[in-house]
């Protein structure tokens, strides 16, 4: 680590499917990826729900049953995050555009999941949000107003707005040190935060993953290797420093 952060500092935290990866969770865009096996358009978009909502809830009942049965661990990586916003004097938020709970699992409590989460549906119909835990089917009556075929997972697809931007910008405008880990910078906007904290200024920014992402020339440092272990090593570092 080449700089030194205020220890009142505010640390912003971006994660993607890499820091998953170690847990057991597919990616999207690595060989053998979750992309490589299924068209984001098919079942990634508002039009696909509308064209074909079983495809959908089938592509999501898989993700989710994969939470439940296999109950996949956090690991070093998320551990180290938990451990950093724990320990450390100032701010630290993890927005993340993971869907599953890991973040949760290792003890973060200062998310925002901007693309959703997997095991939240919610009803088109009548708008209520809920924890869920089992398959949706088309046909599943929603429990707050007893209709059919308006419950669908509260994810974020392509062409819709992420959630919680507003509070995501302000955390960006007041962050001291940005840490990108394991995305690709592929997914907009996302991938444009670096950018938007380095024209704001005065914030580090240092990308952690374990190859260089599209992004990796506009950010100041960046370290390679998995998450598992290149994410512990720069949250002692942080520490100690
Ligand atoms: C929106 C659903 C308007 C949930 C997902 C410019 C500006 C604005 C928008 C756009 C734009 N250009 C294009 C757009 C439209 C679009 C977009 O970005 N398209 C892409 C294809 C170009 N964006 C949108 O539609 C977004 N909405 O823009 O609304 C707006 C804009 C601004 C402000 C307000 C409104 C909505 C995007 C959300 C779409 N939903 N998924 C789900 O099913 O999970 S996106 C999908 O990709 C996932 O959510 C995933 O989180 C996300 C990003 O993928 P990554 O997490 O990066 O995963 P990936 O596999 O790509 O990469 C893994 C990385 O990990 C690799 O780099 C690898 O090296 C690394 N790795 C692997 N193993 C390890 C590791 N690293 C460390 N350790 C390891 N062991």
């Amino acid at each position: 680590m080449n700089v030194k952060i205020d220890k009142e500092g505010t640390i912003v935290i971006l994660t993607g499917a890499g820091i998953s990866r170690e847990s057991g969770l597919d990616t999207f865009r690595c060989k053998d990826g979750i992309w490589s096996k299924v068209n984001l358009e098919d079942v990634a978009t508002p039009e696909a729900f509308i064209r074909n909502p079983k495809m959908v809830q089938d592509f999501y009942n898989a993700r989710r049953s994969q939470l439940m049965e296999d109950k996949p661990a956090p690991n070093s990586g998320h551990l180290a995050l938990a451990k950093l916003e724990e320990n450390w004097p100032g701010r630290v938020l993890i927005v993340t555009q993971n869907i599953d709970n890991l973040h949760e699992a290792a003890g973060s409590k200062n998310i925002i999941h901007m693309h959703g989460e997997l095991l939240k549906v919610r009803c088109n119909h009548c708008g209520s949000l809920r924890h869920w835990e089992a398959n949706l089917h088309v046909e599943t009556e929603c429990p707050d107003c007893a209709e059919t075929g308006g419950l669908r997972p509260h994810v974020v697809w392509f062409g819709e707005v992420p959630l919680q931007m507003e509070e995501i910008y302000e955390a960006l405008e007041d962050a001291d040190l940005f840490m990108s880990i394991g995305t690709s910078g592929h997914v907009y906007p996302a991938a444009g935060f670096v950018q938007a904290v380095t024209q704001l200024g005065g914030c580090h920014t240092v990308e952690l993953n374990l190859d260089p992402s599209e992004g990796a020339t506009l950010f100041a440092e960046t370290i390679y290797g998995p998450a598992s272990e290149v994410v512990p090593a720069y949250v002692d570092q942080l520490l100690e420093s």
